[in-house]
């Protein structure tokens, strides 16, 4: 393909903009979504959306309580993009991401006995309490990490896409990365490689709107960021990063093109953090309202009114969702508590080869 052949930009939902999931005005790429993965499967990704806001609002309560020490980054407000983009791929596919981690462990399926457990340090955490909030990581998962350096995370979800190729398998690798990621070199070399050796590489851009307390507006040159794609003469395209409907029909397509004939894709989720940059974030640098604004497309509220308006979920059946969720959260915290903090003799094991 000829640079001047890059196909056009895509958009799939609003993409960002305030357009809440009504079962009367759906598009018809939304209603085939919610005609394929069906009621139970709907309600199965809702409990997935409740199962990371209500893990984020305790780890909070935790670190206050100082059972969880060092940094923390909670995922509240991005959870349809974890969980909608994750229910498309299959079991071996690879998974990368930044240190904003919890949410996408969850949305693997990984149980949050051994999260927990990680970020209280011990040594039933998914990797031995050594990690913690940052370096989340599953080999059975295929989940690369949780990386701590801003763009770490990038050449290694390459690199997973390029043995896909060369080992001729049909897996995806899927690349997550913040906004704040994509001014790195690691993403530039990385999209080039990824055009240059057509990959099955799905990176995506988690746009949150902020890179710690620095808006995207004054640290990016472009606005679009699927432009980047442009450059290297691959693929991009936008997505409503509250909608989970969208979230899940961008990387469906996505992968289903992908298996048998690899080539890279970026994707911009455009999306919305909640919650400071860290815990100890104090967020001054952003207006109430821009958040109170942004809760109006909550997207776990979105699909529960979706299902209310189906008649697929009663107001009796979504509160004793989330009591299911709060309790499975709560064995989490007991289960961190009561496991045994790493052996000191442990400490350089797994740091440097044997
Ligand atoms: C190479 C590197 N530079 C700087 C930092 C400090 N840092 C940590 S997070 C962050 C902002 C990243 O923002 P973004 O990629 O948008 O991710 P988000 O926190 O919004 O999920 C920075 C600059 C770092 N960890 N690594
Ligand atoms: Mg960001």
């Amino acid at each position: 393909m000829s640079p001047l052949a890059v196909a056009p930009k895509k958009t799939i939902g609003a993409a960002g903009k305030v357009k809440p999931l009504s079962g009367k005005s759906l598009t018809a790429q939304q209603k085939d979504a919610v005609k394929r993965l069906g009621r139970d499967k709907l309600v199965e990704m809702l409990r997935g959306m409740t199962l990371i806001r209500e893990f984020e609002r305790r780890c909070e309560q935790m670190y206050q309580q100082r059972k969880i020490g060092g940094f923390l980054h909670v995922y509240m407000g991005q959870e349809a993009l974890a969980v909608g983009m994750l229910s498309a791929i299959h079991s071996d596919d690879y998974v990368t991401t930044s240190y904003r981690d919890h949410g996408i462990a969850l949305s693997l399926g990984i149980s949050p006995n051994p999260l927990m457990a990680e970020l209280f340090g011990k040594v039933t955490g998914i990797s031995r309490g050594k990690g913690g909030s940052m370096h989340f990581y599953s080999k059975e998962k295929n989940l690369l990490g949780g990386h701590g350096i801003v763009g770490g995370q990038i050449p290694i979800g390459l690199g997973a896409a390029f043995r896909a190729k060369y080992m001729g398998t049909d897996q995806v690798s899927l690349v997550f990365l913040g906004d704040g990621a994509v001014s790195q070199g690691t993403f530039h070399e990385s999209l080039n490689m990824a055009s240059l050796w057509q990959l099955p590489a799905i990176f995506i851009i988690e746009n949150n709107q902020y890179g710690m307390g620095t808006s995207v507006n004054r640290s990016s040159s472009v606005q679009d960021m699927t432009l980047k794609a442009q450059g290297y003469n691959m693929e991009g395209v936008v997505v409503d990063g509250m909608n989970l409907l969208d979230c899940y029909t961008v990387v469906r397509d996505a992968v289903k093109k992908r298996r048998k004939n690899p080539s890279p894709l970026l994707i911009e989720a455009k999306t919305y953090r909640y919650r400071g940059h860290s815990i100890s974030d104090p967020g001054t640098y952003r207006a109430k309202e821009e958040i109170e604004n942004y809760q109006k497309v909550d997207p776990i509220t979105q699909v529960r009114r979706l299902l209310e308006e189906l008649d697929w979920l009663d107001d009796a059946g979504a509160k004793a969702l989330t009591k299911a969720v709060r309790k499975e959260v709560e064995d989490s915290v007991t289960f961190a508590e009561e496991s045994p903090n790493p052996d000191p003799g442990e400490r350089s094991r797994h740091v440097f080869a044997d």
